[in-house]
């Protein structure tokens, strides 16, 4: 299968990092080989089976419904008449990481960019830009969910507007793309469940992000999630618990220009930071708050 066309790199929050060309392709399902499918097939299975006890509910029904584990890649053209029935989205092939305005407008029109191409065997457990995998098994499942799918094309068009005001703004989006819709953990009554892209992906950091003492998990606010930095090379220092779809659909609610003016005014913290006033989840626990300092 022919690897993606890169065209140039661009400086952002997550480093200099390569920008793929701007177009939408057919998902060349014919060209996969059987060792893409291959790859598939291996990392939907381990995922599959570790995500029953670390999955938010919803994400777990959007890959029952969507058939991801039928075998082999699946046919986006399949999955896109679930998308319209269930919430209008459409899946569209890219070859890769997009600009940040040409991604947003994507957002903001309930279309999603899914890399055409899956890694390679020997990059199982970790590659440095969004393939097929990631974007699919990670992304698309809660596009199914009505309030999430709501939650993407309003972040989407609040994208094209921070892109307007300037870079300053852009970051304090992209910081909260990547502590919601790439990293986010939310709470249920059962404790603690994940239901961040980057995180679903990813074999080791399903089990970090619910079950490691050394991250810190702080309720989601909005101001704070977009004073932080984040880091793109490790497993995040910070997790940012919502308590629904809802909550987060909602803080996307207002224009946003007097909070970025107001967190111009602000320091930006270290991704491990923990702040007079955060909400801190007790370490290492699955559920359960500590209110203030004492975890
Ligand atoms: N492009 N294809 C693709 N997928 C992403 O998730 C993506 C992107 N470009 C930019 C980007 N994400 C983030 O910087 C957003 O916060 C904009
Ligand atoms: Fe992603």
């Amino acid at each position: 299968m022919q690897t993606p066309r890169r065209v140039e790199h661009q400086q952002t929050d997550r480093g200099y990092v390569p920008v793929y060309a701007t177009g939408v392709v057919e998902q060349p399902w014919d060209n996969y080989t059987a060792t893409d499918h291959q790859v598939w097939n291996i990392l939907y299975e381990r995922q599959r089976a570790l995500l029953s006890a670390y999955a938010c509910p919803e994400f777990l029904e959007g890959v029952e419904r969507f058939g991801l584990g039928d075998g082999g890649i699946p046919r986006f053209d399949h999955l896109n008449q679930v998308l319209a029935e269930a919430t209008g989205w459409q899946l569209v092939a890219v070859e890769g990481l997009l600009p940040d305005e040409v991604f947003f407008d994507h957002l903001a029109n309930r279309r999603f960019p899914v890399s055409w191409w899956i890694r390679k065997m020997d990059q199982l457990d970790y590659l440095s830009e969004p393939d097929l995998f990631h974007d699919l098994f990670g992304h698309v499942p809660l596009l199914l969910n009505p309030v999430f799918a709501d939650y993407m094309q309003a972040y989407g068009r609040g994208g094209m507007k921070a892109h307007a005001i300037g870079p300053e703004a852009l970051m304090n989006l992209t910081r909260l793309y990547w502590y919601t819709v790439e990293f986010g953990l939310i709470r249920t009554d059962a404790g603690l469940r994940i239901y961040g892209a980057g995180i679903v992906s990813s074999k080791g950091e399903s089990i970090y992000s619910i079950d490691s003492p050394a991250p810190n998990r702080i309720g989601f606010e909005l101001a704070r999630v977009m004073q932080t930095r984040y880091r793109i090379d490790t497993y995040q220092q910070t997790y940012f618990v919502i308590d629904s779809f809802e909550q987060l659909f909602d803080a996307t609610g207002p224009d946003f220009t007097p909070l970025y003016a107001e967190l111009a005014t602000r320091p930006v913290h270290a991704a491990g930071d923990v702040l007079e006033g955060d909400k801190v989840y007790q370490r290492g626990t699955r559920e359960g708050w500590a209110t203030g300092g004492d975890n």
